[in-house]
């Protein structure tokens, strides 16, 4: 079998104005689909992060895609070592696979270890917007909270913090500790944006509420000296984000769990193997997301029901996504989990309109990279983007 055509689209969609330590969610969010045609018909879709740069890292290997044989995976690899560059065609190429085995992509690593799938909410606070309003203090996120709990079940509730001060964080979490109760499980993220000591001072302070605090402060050697002084496990999708990452990070013990993401650690078999490091050091497992659409929740929904040693529930933007490109709309949470497709490959059918729709806007939104930093500005026009503020 033989790839005769990639094609690359860069695609936008509707955003609402998410804030983070870095500054505020643009308009529209962008990624890049991969669409792999090979010459005995199947089609395979992959998706990475949006804007100019993921688009001329793909471009650039189209010799190398073009003619190769997808069933060629470690072939592929090592042609393309750029871990965000190679993922999306890796899950290409396994989309590809599945359909002409007729197996879907879990089976392909190894097969399925767990099914529905569990995510954590993605609380954001945000400006205002048509559709949510504005949840810019403790007791409207606790509101947030509560309507994705009732919308859509979840058990686990991630804070994107960094973004009031601190001690109105820590407020934040303990109301809704003091709502949700023991059976909920709480996690803070504030982005590497506090010292040192402001990130020793909130995790004591937030001590037992949590099930991990993410990234506190920048840095392998920060965070260590965070972990030395605090009881509460520490997670990262900040600074130990690569293999080579591992020694330092194990040598210094600067993190309790890692967050996989097939994106950036290099594919669905990549995350595998990253999994299968922590579980060798003792580290937990859970996983990133980023504004993402329906292929990357497929590969997500495959690649966590076929790693073994993941420990968390995962993370996902979904819940802020108006409209998807999956065929039949938007895969549903039930109970806070998601059922992992069972048709081969992904096991998902794009709707091609909805993709070209969103290439469309791609070309009209102006934007080619993601900027937080300076769309912040339209809201606090001396933004600047420090680290640490606190
Ligand atoms: O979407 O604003 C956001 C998040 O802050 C995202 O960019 C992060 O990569 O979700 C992410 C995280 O866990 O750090
Ligand atoms: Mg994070």
């Amino acid at each position: 079998m033989k790839i005769v055509e990639m094609q690359i689209l860069p695609v936008a969609f509707p955003d609402p104005p998410l804030r983070n330590s870095t500054g505020c969610h643009e308009p529209f969010a962008l990624r890049t689909l991969v669409r792999l045609k090979t010459d005995d018909g199947f089609v395979g879709w992959g998706e990475t992060y949006g804007g100019i740069g993921p688009q001329e890292g793909l471009e650039a290997t189209r010799h190398l895609v073009e003619g190769a044989d997808p069933f060629g995976l470690e072939n592929l690899r090592r042609l393309i070592p750029e871990p965000r560059t190679y993922s999306p065609i890796e899950v290409a190429c396994l989309d590809i696979m599945g359909q002409a085995l007729g197996q879907p992509v879990y089976n392909l690593l190894g097969g399925k270890l767990r099914d529905p799938v569990e995510f954590a909410a993605y609380l954001f606070y945000h400006f205002d917007c048509p559709q949510y309003g504005e949840c810019l203090t403790p007791e409207a996120m606790v509101v947030q909270a509560k309507r994705l709990v009732r919308d859509h079940g979840f058990h686990a509730l991630k804070l994107k913090g960094g973004v009031l001060p601190p001690d109105a964080e820590i407020e934040t979490l303990r109301l809704m500790a003091a709502e949700f109760g023991p059976d909920f499980r709480l996690r803070h993220d504030p982005n590497a944006i506090w010292s040192v000591e402001t990130s020793i001072r909130v995790t004591n302070a937030l001590e037992g509420t949590l099930e991990y605090m993410e990234d506190p402060t920048w840095g392998l050697d920060g965070m260590a000296a965070v972990h030395a002084a605090v009881r509460t496990p520490l997670s990262t999708n900040m600074c130990l984000v690569a293999f080579d990452h591992f020694p330092e990070g194990i040598r210094l013990q600067s993190v309790d769990v890692v967050l996989s993401d097939h994106h950036f650690w290099g594919g669905l078999r990549a995350t595998q193997e990253m999994a299968r490091i922590c579980e060798t050091w003792g580290l937990g497992v859970s996983m990133h997301s980023n504004s993402h659409l329906g292929v990357s929740l497929a590969a997500m929904l495959h690649s966590a029901a076929s790693t073994r040693h993941l420990t968390y529930a995962c993370d996902t933007h979904y819940v802020w996504l108006e409209e998807d490109i999956l065929a039949g709309g938007k895969l549903p949470f039930v109970d806070g989990h998601m059922a992992v497709p069972t048709g081969p490959g992904l096991g998902i059918s794009v709707d091609e309109d909805a993709v070209a729709r969103m290439n469309e806007a791609y070309g009209k939104c102006g934007l080619t990279t993601r900027g937080d930093a300076e769309y912040m500005k339209k809201y606090i026009p001396d933004w600047q983007p420090l680290r640490p503020r606190w």
